[in-house]
């Protein structure tokens, strides 16, 4: 009945014990939230305002549920946001939300599924090919792989540069077709279709080429690089199928 399982306590990343119990105790509200777009339009309304991080123990609604390894992150609007590409290209560049729409879209409609075993079937993304970013700045030879990072200060990831250049990567500006909130990691994250959703890091503010894979945060805490769905329990250590 419910839109996604509860999470198994020894396989989540990112949510201490305590916001689980109280997302459990909250559950209820929020499946009523999910179910009533106006009232999740004030929840988000709320979440972005709150400067107490007390919205984070909200669900994020839809079915979703928030994440941040950051207490807090800051917001950025329309105008101060940055994009930058560097690393081992040709032509570093620095895009701004304006740059990034004005670049042809691509939508994808795909299953969001967390290693914790919560899901969203059929969700829609939107936004810039990352594969494109990186034929814009030129990759030079002998690069490797990408590093992400986040205006959060804290979360980064990482793709092989064949699995960035994969055309179900996007650098996405829109969720189910709205405006990627602050919640969700706007205004850009990364979407990373064929894979668990912690590599689609939130927050995005950087893409750095690189000569080898530098593991991203969860990846440094055992999580797999290749978090492929179905093809691997985004455990590095655990057993893998
Ligand atoms: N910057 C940042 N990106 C992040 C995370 C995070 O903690 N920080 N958590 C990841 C995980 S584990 C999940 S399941 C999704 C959650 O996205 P949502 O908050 O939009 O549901 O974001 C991913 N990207
Ligand atoms: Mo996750």
């Amino acid at each position: 009945m419910t839109p996604h399982q509860e999470p198994p306590p020894e396989r989540e990343p990112g949510a201490p014990v305590g916001r689980r119990v109280i997302l459990g105790m909250l559950g209820a509200a929020a499946l009523g939230m999910a179910a009533a777009p106006a009232l999740q339009t004030a929840f988000e309304d709320v979440a972005q305002k709150d400067p107490t991080g007390l919205t984070d123990l909200f669900p994020n609604g839809g079915g979703f549920r928030y994440y941040s390894v950051a207490a807090s992150v800051p917001h950025k609007s329309a105008q101060d946001y940055r994009l930058t590409v560097d690393g081992l290209v040709d032509t570093p560049a620095t895009y701004t939300l304006a740059d990034l729409r004005a670049q042809p879209q691509t939508r994808l409609v795909r299953d969001v599924q967390c290693v914790t075993g919560w899901r969203v079937p059929g969700t829609p993304f939107e936004g810039v090919r990352l594969s494109r970013l990186l034929d814009a700045a030129g990759v030079r030879p002998g690069a490797k792989a990408v590093r992400l990072t986040c205006f959060d200060g804290a979360y980064s990831e990482s793709l092989t540069l064949q699995q960035a250049r994969r055309a179900d990567v996007l650098v996405a500006l829109k969720m189910r077709d709205k405006d990627l909130g602050h919640s969700h990691g706007g205004p850009v994250r990364l979407y990373v279709a064929p894979m668990y959703f912690y590599k689609s890091a939130k927050w995005l503010s950087g893409i750095t080429v690189t000569d080898q894979v530098e593991p991203g945060y969860w990846e440094e805490r055992g999580y797999d690089v290749d978090a492929w769905v179905g093809k691997s329990n985004g455990r590095g250590d655990a057993p893998t199928s």
